[in-house]
């Protein structure tokens, strides 16, 4: 399995609960590194453009409420299996749903304060990273290092 890289958002609920430390020290035990990481907070537009694939959906507007409401972490995992990673140790959307020890389960506040975003397919991460990053702001990693 080749290194991918998939886009991350540590969301309002997880900054206002300050379990951002936490929550970092869960990618970093999964193998995933950050290569690119910033702190941002989303204007209507911008939370509005990242969700457009949701916005026929009845959630749309208290989402972007909710991702407009307070300071918010944007980062790059890159690891193997970056994507599916990343969604594994998320856990499901709806925290009650979510498995234990996933970062929803531990700190989810709701189905839609859930802490973090992790992009669904390789194609999506490639469009979300672009959202927010430009090439030159993700740093490189020797992963033959050990
Ligand atoms: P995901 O974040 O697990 O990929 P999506 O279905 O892509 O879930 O939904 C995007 C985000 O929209 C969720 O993470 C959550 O914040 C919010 N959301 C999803 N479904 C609901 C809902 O039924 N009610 C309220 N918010 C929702
Ligand atoms: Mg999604």
């Amino acid at each position: 399995m080749a290194i991918e890289r998939t886009l991350s958002i540590l969301k309002p609920d997880a900054l206002q609960s300050g379990v951002v430390g936490k929550i970092l020290t869960k990618f970093e035990e999964s193998g995933l590194k950050p290569v690119a990481m910033r702190m941002l907070q989303l204007t209507q537009p911008e939370a509005e453009g990242f969700y457009a694939v949701h916005r026929e959906r009845p959630f749309f507007k208290s989402l972007v409420a909710y991702m407009t409401s307070g300071p918010v972490i944007v980062q790059v995992l890159e690891g193997e299996n970056a994507v599916a990673k990343n969604r594994e140790v998320m856990g499901a959307t709806n925290p009650a749903n979510a498995a234990d020890g996933t970062i929803r389960k531990l700190f989810a506040k709701s189905i839609e304060a859930n802490s973090v975003h992790g992009s669904d397919s390789a194609e999506n991460a490639r469009t979300e990273i672009a959202y927010f990053f430009s090439q030159t702001e993700l740093v490189k990693y020797d992963w033959a290092r050990k």
